[in-house]
């Protein structure tokens, strides 16, 4: 009995543990949103969460960048080509078949037909939106400045700025009011008859966000080019594959952390949650078909595509995957769960290294099937809630942008939020529309993040399959046996 509990817990003990956390946490933040904390006190109690968002965060430029260098570097270029076309194919096909998903779906179930969506109930929250978010897209590949190239500057966010002047003694508005000692934005129950007029007002951008675009550009050239060194560059590849190792080891001490770090980060992301009664009948099924379409896409047609391309059972794998897509769950961020994905990847699911280090980095950054069947989902809920007929030609424009913005979505919290204006600018619908879908987008969030996760850990696998005649696949990585200490 002691050798079976020594090896479960080895193999499935931080997988335990963060289930539990996340089912402690949801507990926890429901049990809490019953006290009036202070916030302060949610400040403090949410303290131990934004502690395991840092670490994560804190270790993605070193990976993303002595992944794809160390990685690239040692590939010799027929095979790099190869297995750069072969993802880039992979990617976009799945990207697109998400869409198509999605927009059938919303089609189907009509989330957005009735009228009862009371428009003015809903919290208008402070809209970021970037008026210019295509350029913002191709703007972020050639990052200025290295150091800086890990957040997306947006250039301008726009704020509702309420003209009409409010008496608040009889509430029947919900407005998220954007507010310099709220940080999330404060409640404010107005009362406005007739409803207000707002006047958007543009600012410089003050909402930066993590986006490692650039630097994935940046270091895939650097490790092509180091390839093509030969000798010369091998000092310097050298170097990369003990920053990558560092790192790696670094992610197997700090993960026995992660477990009382979700359990917070949930917990307080429950307790900051604004109040469900708010959410109309229509949200509901508008959430019912995202999920759905989630998990026709990430639990149907990607494991179905593993089978037919490497004839392995695809739930074997994805057993491997379930820490990383618990942590995805949690911080609803594909770019801080890297890290944990690579460990599954080269421990769990012995994918070969080279082939994580490349495949990965890339997948996190511009594949995120989840977020492109949302983007859809959300645009055509949103036309049909304004009783806008969509053509076929409008159809495809939604698919095609709805490909490019998850492209340039970045790997944080609520990214496909902000890309989605276009979207519904591409068909001409109002892009402060978006806030008809706000207040349930952190949950939904969640749910595409690990769909995201799962598709670029699922191509990292079909890639090796495919590719293996240029890395045999002897050459899997035992993780414990890649570090002489
Ligand atoms: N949260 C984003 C991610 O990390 C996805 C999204 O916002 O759509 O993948």
């Amino acid at each position: 009995v002691r050798e079976y509990v020594r090896v479960y817990i080895k193999r499935n003990g931080l997988l335990t543990l963060s289930i539990m956390a996340v089912i402690t946490g949801c507990v926890l933040g429901f049990m809490l949103r019953g006290l009036t904390l202070s916030t302060q006190a949610k400040i403090y109690f949410s303290f131990p969460g934004e502690l395991l968002m840092r670490m994560l965060k804190m270790l993605i430029l070193p990976l993303i960048t002595s992944s794809l260098m160390s990685g690239l570097s040692s590939m010799e270029s027929k095979a790099c080509c190869r297995i750069g076309v072969l993802t880039v194919t992979y990617y976009l096909w799945t990207t697109f078949i998400a869409v198509v998903v999605g927009i059938l779906l919303v089609l189907i179930i009509k989330p957005g037909y009735g009228t009862d969506m009371d428009r003015n109930r809903l919290a208008v929250g402070q809209v970021i939106t970037s008026a210019d978010a295509l350029l913002d897209l191709v703007r972020n590949m050639i990052p200025s400045n290295l150091m800086e190239a890990t957040f997306q500057q947006y250039q301008t966010d726009i704020i509702p700025i309420i003209k009409t002047p409010v008496n608040t003694e009889r509430p029947n508005f919900v407005y998220v009011m954007p507010d310099e000692d709220h940080p999330k934005g404060r409640i404010v129950q107005l009362e406005l008859t007739p409803p207000p007029d707002i006047e958007y007002k543009t600012r410089p951008g003050s909402s930066q966000q993590m986006n490692v675009l650039g630097i994935v550009i940046f270091s895939a050239t650097m490790g092509l080019l180091l390839g093509k060194m030969g000798d010369r560059g091998t000092p310097l590849v050298n170097v990369c594959q003990c920053i990558n190792e560092c790192v790696m080891k670094i992610i197997n001490a700090a993960v026995w952390y992660f477990p009382f770090g979700i359990m917070f980060l949930v917990a307080g992301k429950i307790l900051d949650m604004k109040d469900p009664s708010i959410l109309g009948k229509k949200l509901g099924w508008y959430a019912v078909t995202v999920l759905l379409g989630l998990f026709v896409h990430g639990l149907i047609l990607l494991p179905l595509f593993y089978f037919i391309l490497t004839r392995k059972n695809p739930f074997t794998y994805i057993r491997g995957l379930l820490q990383a897509m618990v942590i995805a769950l949690a911080t609803s961020s594909s770019s801080a769960t890297l890290p944990i994905t690579m460990k599954c990847l080269l421990e769990n699911c012995r994918v070969d290294r080279q082939i994580a280090r490349f495949v990965l980095p890339v997948g996190a950054t511009i594949n995120m099937d989840g977020t492109a069947l949302y983007e859809a989902v959300a645009a055509i809920f949103i036309a049909q809630v304004n009783e806008y007929e969509l053509d076929f030609g409008q159809l495809v424009t939604i698919s095609i942008t709805a490909t490019a913005a998850s492209i340039g979505a970045a790997g944080i919290p609520q990214a496909g939020l902000v890309t989605m204006v276009i979207v519904l600018t591409s068909v001409g619908l109002p892009p402060d529309d978006i806030t008809l879908i706000v207040a349930i987008d952190w949950i939904l969030d969640r749910f595409r993040t690990m769909i995201n996760v799962l598709g670029d850990a699922l191509a990292a696998g079909i890639i090796g399959h495919l590719c293996q005649k240029d890395f045999p696949p002897d050459r899997a990585l035992n993780f414990e046996q890649s570090l002489p200490i």
